[in-house]
């Protein structure tokens, strides 16, 4: 039965809150209403309608090669006749380990999830244990999964007990997290003086990607390393974004600061749902069954998934594509900033490795508060009149764009050139 996209979205609403599986999908954040993707391939997505979109969503960032890559279909068709699950090891999760401890230098060991939540959750649990310590200090603006001690917001001065940001976490469990503006070396200098015995870990996604787009300022990762170590905390790089985005190694690679713990997701999956967290072998061991701190899943490391990371990852490994990656989000960032001064309007851009950002101001921005007093508006606005010219731009001004080894010289035109029409017709 065809519904039509009317008939589909009302009906997506009525059988999952707000029509979606995931919030951000549902354009709240930009007004209107999300379309429906019939399929991708390569830097496009069509929707129902046979629309096409140059897409730097990119499934939030876990399509690096782009859509349905050859090498990824392929993998999967192989896969998918030998069954999709089996609950048993399997050579693909050995391979897949194999791959993650060779590409990411803080890890020797790796426990294969299903998400960044699951991944960002067990890793945090494992700190509490190791260091028999509750609290856990995040960054305003860090997103870390929607596990119940990360969706906390600051509380009313700078480092109080947190407050739960969203119904139904505990007060209790919003109270062991503590939260910091990112990239005020000061104030995390004084939380750690005062408290730095009672912090079991510092959980920070080394370049901020769900602020828009935010870099770590000259100095802080360092300052982060060497507080965490004086104090006996685990510091933990989220890189479910960052990793294999920012740097071949991930933001540890490119900021040359070693964590003790990083999680992953995303990109490690090919589009499957993979998560994963490792670190040292000495901290890995502690997780049952070697060690005992539980953390279990039915289609943890699955041999579909897996099939799809390890393509994905091979690709990586082979073409070493992070040179090409990086201009083209240089391009495309700069070229956009460019393009809106030049029509009048302030605009602010910035990128590193095959992610990018822009925010509606004059001036840099260095955290989230900085990010939220940016021109939301006018983000709206573009965000709008570009897609419909069929570019597919994040619909938050709080998430990072992407590139993908798709996305050539002649796509970035081809977006410039869709952005030079939008701000010429004004909005
Ligand atoms: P998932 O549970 O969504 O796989 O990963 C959570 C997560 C953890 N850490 C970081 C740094 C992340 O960016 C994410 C997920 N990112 C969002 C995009 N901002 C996923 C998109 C969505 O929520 O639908």
């Amino acid at each position: 039965m065809d519904l039509g996209v009317e008939g589909m979205w009302k009906r997506a609403q009525e059988l999952m809150p707000g029509g979606v599986n995931s919030p951000v999908r549902s354009f709240r954040s930009v007004g209107g209403k999300p379309f429906f993707v019939d399929r991708g391939q390569g830097p496009f997505l069509f929707d129902t309608e046979g629309r096409r979109y140059i897409d730097y969503v990119l499934s939030w960032g876990a399509l690096i090669l782009g859509h349905a890559h050859a090498s990824v279909v392929e993998a999967l068709n192989r896969q998918v006749r030998l069954g999709t699950s089996y609950g048993t090891p399997t050579p693909g999760e050995v391979e897949l380990a194999e791959r993650l401890v060779r590409m990411v230098p803080s890890v020797d060991m790796v426990r294969l999830v299903n998400s960044g939540t699951e991944a960002t959750m067990s890793a945090l649990r494992l700190a509490r244990a190791v260091t028999n310590r509750e609290y856990v200090l995040k960054f305003s603006g860090g997103y870390h999964g929607h596990s119940d001690s990360f969706l906390v917001s600051s509380g009313s001065g700078v480092a109080t007990l947190s407050l739960p940001d969203s119904p139904g976490v505990p007060k209790s469990t919003a109270a062991l997290t503590l939260v910091l503006p990112f990239n005020n070396i000061d104030l995390l200098r004084e939380l750690f003086k005062n408290n730095g015995s009672q912090i079991s870990s510092v959980f920070v996604e080394p370049v901020m990607g769900n602020s828009g787009l935010i870099l770590p300022e000259e100095g802080f990762l360092d300052e982060l390393r060497a507080l965490t170590t004086e104090h006996g905390s685990l510091l933990v790089f989220d890189e479910v974004m960052t990793g294999f985005r920012v740097a071949r190694g991930g933001a540890e690679e490119r900021f040359g600061v070693k964590p003790d713990l990083v999680t992953l997701g995303k990109v490690i999956g090919g589009g499957l749902p993979v998560g994963a967290f490792g670190g040292s072998r000495e901290l890995m061991e502690k997780i049952a069954p070697a060690g005992d701190v539980y953390q279990a899943g039915t289609l943890s490391g699955n041999p579909l998934a897996t099939a799809a990371g390890n393509a994905q990852l091979a690709y990586l490994q082979e073409n070493d594509p992070f040179a090409d990656l990086e201009s083209a989000a240089k391009n495309l960032s700069s070229g956009i900033v460019e393009i809106l001064k030049g029509g009048g309007i302030s605009a602010w851009g910035t990128s590193v490795g095959s992610m990018w950002g822009i925010f509606f101001t004059d001036s840099p921005v260095r955290s989230f508060e900085e990010a939220k007093a940016t021109d939301q508006e006018n983000f709206t606005k573009f965000h709008k009149a570009c897609l419909r010219k069929g570019v597919f731009f994040a619909p938050s001004a709080f998430e990072a764009g992407f590139v993908s080894t798709e996305h050539t010289e002649e796509i970035i035109d081809e977006t410039l050139e869709v952005v030079r029409v939008v701000v010429s017709e004004g909005w």
